[in-house]
């Protein structure tokens, strides 16, 4: 992409900035720079309004009134199982099921896939680059099951060891869990190869999207993968919503784990019965206005173009990464060949909490501390980073402002002639 092009995407994506109404409201007197992302994006007014007007006009509770208003509610969530269906690629609606976010997909199969499963000596395979959220369901699964936790490694750029991974797949691994994007490092991860080597040596595999979904497309059909996983609230829709896609008979065949109204077909004092999916999964009223909020945040997300967003966040990271790594003292964590928009990194002589204060003074949002992947910070001997993460509505001059208020972070502490 020449640089003519790649300064009219950058802004041409970064106009989409007046569509959320929290970027003009100044923080600490100054203009805010989100670069906090990673933890959760912005709203944009047309998810807001959708879930304010599915409250004024059409809120009832779902699947089990003969009224009207009750069935035009189902409509608006089944219709949202369908935009995420089609968000994914995935074949069927029924592979859809929404949870409270990428924790609760996780938990859900570690728990009902997991537990029907597993038994003493089998294996459960996950990076060192995994969430908390991707690492703890499973050590609680290992603990009830007797089954054991492997980890693939990494080197020093956060990249997975694929030779470690083809060498501890083995006839006892039965499913391999991985982000498909590293909060913390940014790395993408080769999944597709994953899924064939995985595949190739019985396994599943478990795709943690969290840090994906609003920054490429995703295809889980192309993908190949058994499991899927994201948070509507990192892909500018609600909190308190989020999605496990799974392959339709392995779903099928999965015992339920929330016990509860709507995921039954009897009940009897004896004995019950259950619904087929995904209302299997789906126990008690869940979260209607989140599904159609979520549907808006797609069709926004859509609008705009996944892979104009994914460009535009390439250049910001190039220009980001360019003029972070020219100050003094400075080392990147995460420097691996395929990255997305996340850039961490410590600074001599200021601990990461310390540089997110001093940012926080200048309007900067950014993240400090372990990101939930207190194995990774191990790995790299350091207790945290500071992290900025980038968004659509990111800019050059957002930017510019990270590195301003990091120079002058370095000149409060002395490590910097002052400028
Ligand atoms: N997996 C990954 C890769 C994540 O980045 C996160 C959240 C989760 C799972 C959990 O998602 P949740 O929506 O269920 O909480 N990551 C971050 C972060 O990087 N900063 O704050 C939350």
């Amino acid at each position: 992409m020449s640089a003519g092009t790649a300064t009219t995407l950058v802004a041409s994506v970064s106009d989409h900035a007046r569509d959320f109404p929290i970027l003009s409201r100044p923080v600490r007197g100054k203009r805010l720079v989100y670069l906090d992302n990673g933890a959760t994006t912005q709203k944009p007014r047309q998810v807001i309004e959708a879930e304010s007007r599915f409250y004024a006009e059409s809120n009832a509770n779902i699947h089990r009134g003969v009224h009207w208003l009750s069935q035009h509610a189902t409509d608006l969530y089944e219709a949202g199982r369908k935009s995420v269906r089609q968000f994914l690629n995935a074949s069927k609606d029924e592979e859809i099921i929404f949870t409270r976010g990428t924790t609760e997909s996780i938990n859900l199969v570690a728990q009902s896939w997991g537990r029907a499963n597993l038994k003493k000596g089998d294996e459960v395979l996950l990076t060192a680059m995994e969430h908390h959220s991707n690492i703890v369901p499973w050590q609680l699964l290992c603990n009830q099951t007797g089954a054991v936790l492997k980890v693939v490694p990494m080197n020093e750029r956060g990249e997975l060891l694929m030779d470690d991974y083809q060498k501890l797949l083995n006839a006892r691994t039965r499913i391999v869990c991985v982000a498909h994007v590293s909060n913390a490092l940014g790395t993408v991860n080769p999944v597709e190869d994953i899924v064939r080597l995985a595949h190739g040596a019985g396994a599943l595999v478990l795709v943690d999207g969290a840090q994906a979904v609003a920054h490429q497309t995703v295809d889980v059909q192309a993908l190949n993968c058994d499991f899927y996983a994201f948070s509507a609230h990192k892909l500018y829709g609600p909190t308190g919503i989020g999605v496990l896609y799974g392959r339709h008979e392995l779903l099928q065949a999965m015992p339920p784990w929330q016990g509860g109204g709507d995921m039954i077909l009897t009940v009897a004092f004896n004995r019950s019965t259950y619904a087929d999916v995904p209302q299997r999964f789906e126990a008690g009223t869940p979260n209607i206005a989140g599904v159609v909020g979520m549907a808006a945040a797609i069709d926004y997300v859509q609008s705009v173009g996944l892979d104009r967003i994914a460009a535009h966040e390439q250049e910001l990271l190039g220009l980001a990464t360019d003029k972070i790594s020219a100050l003094p003292g400075v080392r990147i964590i995460g420097t691996a060949e395929r990255k997305a928009g996340i850039l961490s990194f410590v600074i001599d002589g200021i601990h990461p909490h310390d540089l997110g204060t001093i940012l926080d003074m200048e309007g900067v949002a950014i993240r400090a501390g372990h990101h939930c992947a207190m194995p990774i910070m191990t790995q790299f001997g350091i207790s945290g980073t500071a992290r900025a993460s980038l968004a659509l509505y990111n800019t050059p001059e957002d930017v510019d402002a990270l590195v301003k208020a990091v120079e002058k972070a370095q000149s409060m502490f002395g490590l910097t002639e002052t400028p």
